[in-house]
């Protein structure tokens, strides 16, 4: 198949590619740091393509106590015996790419990893997860909540990477009811470092007239209980 160019995709094009991190939460042993156009353009691309071929599920979760429609799609790849656990579902993540295949996932994942060096000390082993979003409009969205599943490593970075449609992400401090809200940008990383899964909750809203698709790829540390 013909690969697809970002404006195929809708993604606006910005002509002044800014790197710098930007420190949205650094408070109470929490740190959020948003790098913004953390791809370059071909990676953005080819992610995007990428995403196009990936057979994504929709799930049923388990949200307070009830059975719903998951109002987006997911896919994970992740470590041979790792097992992850969330809103009332078991995951058995796919295999990575294998690395001889030249996979963009491997790059990317490799890149992500040597940015979150730069800024959290607590785990300096390579993701071994990521779990994948697919949120095909406006209309899909994930609720409030933190990744704080057992079968998560406690404290490790979590880096979660976006390509596709500019969305409104917020954080609430679930003791103060304080709120951080931000624009997330096609191609851009977030850090979740420190206790912020304890203090904050995050989520991603449903935005109005948005005909545009996104993927957000969450980079986490699973516990491996080999
Ligand atoms: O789509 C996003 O940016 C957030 C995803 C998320 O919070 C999660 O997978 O836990």
């Amino acid at each position: 198949m013909k690969k697809r160019t970002l404006e195929d995709f809708g993604i606006q094009i910005k002509k002044k590619r800014q790197t710098l991190p930007k420190m949205i939460i650094n408070q109470d042993e929490c740190s959020v740091i948003y790098i913004k156009h953390f791809l370059t353009r071909d990676e953005e691309e080819n992610l995007m393509n990428e995403m196009e071929n990936i057979e994504f599920r929709q799930e049923i979760i388990d949200v307070y106590n009830m059975n719903i429609i998951a109002p987006r799609k997911t896919f994970s790849y992740g470590d041979t015996g790792l097992s992850y656990q969330y809103a009332g579902k078991y995951e058995i993540p796919n295999e990575w790419p294998s690395s001889t295949s030249n996979n963009i996932i491997n790059d990317i994942r490799k890149k992500v990893h040597q940015k979150s060096l730069e800024f959290c000390d607590v785990m300096k082993d390579p993701f071994n997860f990521v779990l994948i979003n697919r949120y095909k409009d406006g209309n899909d969205y994930i609720g409030f909540h933190s990744d704080n599943e057992k079968d998560i490593v406690p404290r490790s970075c979590i880096a979660s990477l976006f390509i596709g449609a500019e969305r409104n992400f917020t954080f609430i401090n679930v003791k103060s009811n304080e709120t951080h809200s931000l624009k997330l940008e096609s191609g851009s990383l977030l850090l979740m470092m420190g206790r912020t899964q304890e203090i904050y909750k995050h989520g991603l809203p449903k935005s109005k007239n948005l005909t545009e698709k996104r993927y957000n790829l969450t980079f986490r540390h699973l516990i491996n209980k080999k």
